[in-house]
């Protein structure tokens, strides 16, 4: 999954895909790397932000959605049931919520009316303060059985469980060490039966691992490391900025199975 942030601050990319012309030439290119998907979103939620409206939201996506109608395999990256619906007109196959429905009370029945593919990613707290104090008793069992509910939510609210993602969401109210642990520990997520998505890419805690404690994003060769990992424990879908590289590491980890 190919990442296609229409934002003028997202931590990672924050700018270079604002422009619609620009971040729907990206989208494509990522596709002809070897990205199975594109992840379009007009929200960042890296720690501290605040959030934007619903109108200023659609202004940004919904030009580059419009481009990439019927050419490309497209993901809304949105918590916002209004979003999500111009988006799933538009030829949207997924909704990607970092809230896992908890964000907007009309957007399960998007989904479910849409028959669409869904992701639902763990997040401790929001985004602005997200990152001030994470705790957990045990962090993989605590996210695993808040996705096991948030299936449970998303099913009896009508959407088809094998439409289902589940994303343990990676910097998401996590230490550095939680991280990894999540990583390391993919198995219980798996054991939710549902394919599971893993975001690593270019975020702090790379760069934090690398010696640098105030460190915004991790480089690609660190983001890389982290995929394979993520592969090799059970992840089928990453979400990553540099596709081609992602692409190349990849397909030599799976050449070892
Ligand atoms: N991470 C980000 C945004 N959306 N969605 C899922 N399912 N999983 C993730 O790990 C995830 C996500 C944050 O990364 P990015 O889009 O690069 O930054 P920003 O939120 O600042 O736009």
């Amino acid at each position: 999954m190919g990442v296609v942030n229409v934002t003028p601050d997202s931590f990672s990319d924050g700018g270079v895909n604002f422009e619609p012309d620009t971040a729907a030439a990206s989208a494509r290119r990522m596709i002809d790397e070897g990205a199975a998907i594109v992840d379009v979103g007009g929200e960042s939620t890296r720690p501290g932000s605040e959030g934007v409206s619903l109108d200023e939201e659609l202004r940004r996506v919904v030009p580059v959605l419009e481009r990439l109608a019927g050419a490309v395999p497209v993901s809304i990256d949105t918590a916002k049931a209004e979003v999500a619906r111009r988006a799933l007109e538009l030829g949207a196959e997924l909704v990607n919520d970092v809230t896992a429905l908890r964000g907007d009370p009309d957007l399960a029945g998007i989904v479910a009316d849409a028959g669409c593919y869904l992701c639902l990613m763990h997040m401790q707290g929001e985004p602005r303060s997200m990152q001030e104090n994470p705790t957990y008793g045990d962090v993989a069992s605590d996210v695993a059985a808040f996705l096991e509910e948030r299936l449970r939510f998303a099913v009896d609210a009508g959407v088809d469980e094998r439409m289902i993602c589940l994303d343990p969401g990676i910097g998401f109210g996590k230490t550095v060490e939680q991280n990894l642990e999540l990583v390391m520990r993919l198995d219980l997520l798996l054991a939710l039966g549902r394919p599971v998505l893993v975001g690593f890419s270019r975020k702090s805690s790379l760069g934090r691992l690398l010696g640098d404690p105030t460190a915004r994003t991790g480089p690609l060769s660190a983001s890389l490391a982290a995929a394979v990992v993520a592969y090799e424990r059970g992840a089928t879908i990453l979400r990553v900025h540099d596709v081609k590289e992602h692409v190349e590491a990849l397909t030599i980890a799976t050449a070892f199975a």
